[in-house]
């Protein structure tokens, strides 16, 4: 079956619940990858639109505004209700993400579906925010308060553009927070229809707001603005390093990110079936075009087995079905942007320059959209560019080692430490591996295991901070400290 296109609704910024223009008319074209044809024309946000979006969502966070004097329970009630909303447009926003993204119509249901369940974790979350008492020295009681952090700047990618919002907005919104979200110039189109359905919904004007726009512009307003209390990113080291900086230069807001990997996956010599190691490797390195940040980039597989492993990878990668996104035999659609294809096809050849032996794929598919044959890589050493460097595509990259002390060495050699996995049947093996090695998280017999309850988060430069979870929530908190004194102590 072939899914079909979606009208597109909303295409302006969001900013107290209403659709306006930029203020300098302003657009910006987004492209369906598919064909590199324009999709529509959204309305780019200026420095003067990122003033105006915090400042209604200063102004929703007043003491006394609806929002901060609601009960948590009518918090939680609003965030079901946006959840009800979403799962009664979900073949649309699927549909939008898929046109705008170029990622499967399946898989963007399977995102959606994803989105809904963090978004209804956090809002169980509304009403359970609790301080403590603290017995503390002298004649006093004392005890916290758990209190949003404030306006929230939130910049997220186009890599999951539905699913970005809600690991963003749930804790957000959960604890209390107002929000300011730009997302990624590529795939802005479903954030705006979500922000339609917040209104529907209920939220109150200026809780939620959304300026779509460049990087360099809107992005670099929310991260330089001194009325935004937190800022939250998801995207390139690079622009996490910038974001970093924009903290210190103005008001020291707080900094979460979530940025790039190089996320070893290793295959034991005891993995048990070998095809469903192989298979689990393919999916951890595929899904998603490979646009995926805690990807399985570095296979690492024991010599033993090598070689046959390889031989199933490349079986794998050849009959995986790369096509129309919209037709839901597809597993790969296009890459976003051409941008990213170019930046793809670019560490292939170097791949091959470098000596790396080309198994399978390697070059663009046909000459029009931004499709890449799945491309596998064996005989790979460590020195490699693509060995070190995040290619956020269809790539397998195989590397051969011998001994456990080995793996964990070369797999912790590395800037990055977002995630990691290990296959194998000796539970001491997978658990040695698991304390040894520097990554946010280890998937052990299993990869790419984001659940909503769980937190997810890097080492190194692979981030600040956790989402998700517990730990997610607690990014979004103050903590006050309140003292009494009391005529004795008891
Ligand atoms: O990312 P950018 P790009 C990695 C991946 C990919 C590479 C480049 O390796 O190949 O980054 O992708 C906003 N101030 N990841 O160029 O630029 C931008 O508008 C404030 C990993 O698309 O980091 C978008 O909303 N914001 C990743 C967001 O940052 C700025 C997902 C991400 O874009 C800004 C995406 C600035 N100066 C890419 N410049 C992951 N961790 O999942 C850009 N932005």
């Amino acid at each position: 079956m072939v899914a079909k296109k979606p009208e597109i609704q909303y295409v302006k910024l969001f900013i107290n619940n209403e659709f306006v223009d930029a203020t300098d008319g302003k657009t910006f074209s987004v492209l369906n990858p598919s064909t590199g044809e324009i999709i529509s024309n959204v309305s780019e946000a200026s420095q003067e639109d990122v003033d105006k979006a915090v400042a209604a969502a200063r102004a929703a966070f007043k003491s006394n505004a609806p929002w901060r004097t609601m009960d948590a329970s009518e918090r939680a009630a609003l965030m079901h209700k946006l959840c009800d909303l979403i799962e009664r447009d979900l073949d649309y926003l699927a549909r939008l993400d898929t046109l705008d993204n170029g990622k499967p119509y399946t898989e963007s249901l399977g995102d959606l579906d994803y989105s809904i369940k963090t978004l209804r974790y956090y809002a169980g979350w509304c009403d359970k925010i609790h301080g403590n008492t603290v017995p503390c020295d002298g004649p006093y009681m004392c005890m916290t308060r758990k209190e949003p952090v404030g306006v929230v700047g939130q910049i997220i990618p186009w890599n999951y553009p539905v699913m970005m919002l809600a690991w963003k907005w749930g804790p957000a919104l959960a604890a209390g927070c107002t929000i300011v979200l730009k997302p990624a110039e590529l795939t802005p189109l479903s954030a705006l229809y979500v922000g339609a359905l917040a209104k529907e919904a209920g939220f109150p004007p200026g809780v939620v707001n959304i300026v779509p726009g460049l990087g360099a512009v809107a992005g670099h307003a929310v991260a330089h603005h001194q009325d935004i209390d937190k800022v939250a990113f998801t995207g390139s080291t690079a622009v996490g390093k910038k974001i970093m900086q924009a903290s210190g230069a103005s008001n020291l807001k707080r900094v979460t990110m979530e940025l790039g990997g190089k996320s070893p996956l290793v295959v034991c010599e005891d993995c048990g079936d070998l095809d469903e190691a192989a298979e689990l490797c393919h999916t951890a390195m595929f899904g998603n075009h490979g646009q995926n940040c805690c990807a399985g980039s570095r296979t690492f597989v024991h010599e033993s087995i090598y070689d046959d492993f390889v031989k199933k990878a490349v079986k794998l990668a050849q009959e995986r079905t790369v096509g129309d996104p919209f037709d839901e035999k597809t597993l790969q659609g296009p890459q976003v942007s051409q941008q990213q294809m170019e930046r793809v096809l670019g560490y292939i050849q170097k791949g091959r320059a470098e000596g790396a032996c080309l198994e399978c794929g390697g070059d663009r598919l046909g000459n029009k959209g931004y499709f890449i044959q799945p491309t596998v890589f064996s005989g790979v050493t460590d020195n490699m560019t693509i060995a070190k460097e995040e290619i956020f595509g269809p790539v397998q990259v195989i590397l051969k080692y011998k001994t456990l002390e080995e793996v964990i060495e070369r797999s912790n050699k590395t800037e990055y430490g977002l995630a990691s996995g290990i296959v194998t049947k000796d539970i001491n093996k997978a658990l040695t591996y698991a304390q040894a090695v520097r990554a946010g998280s280890v998937w052990i017999n299993c990869y790419d295991l984001c659940l909503p309850q769980t937190p997810f988060g890097g080492y190194k430069q692979s981030g600040h901070g956790r989402e998700l979870g517990e730990d997610g929530l607690d990014e979004y908190l103050e903590t006050k400290t309140i003292l009494i004194k009391v005529p004795s102590k008891l």
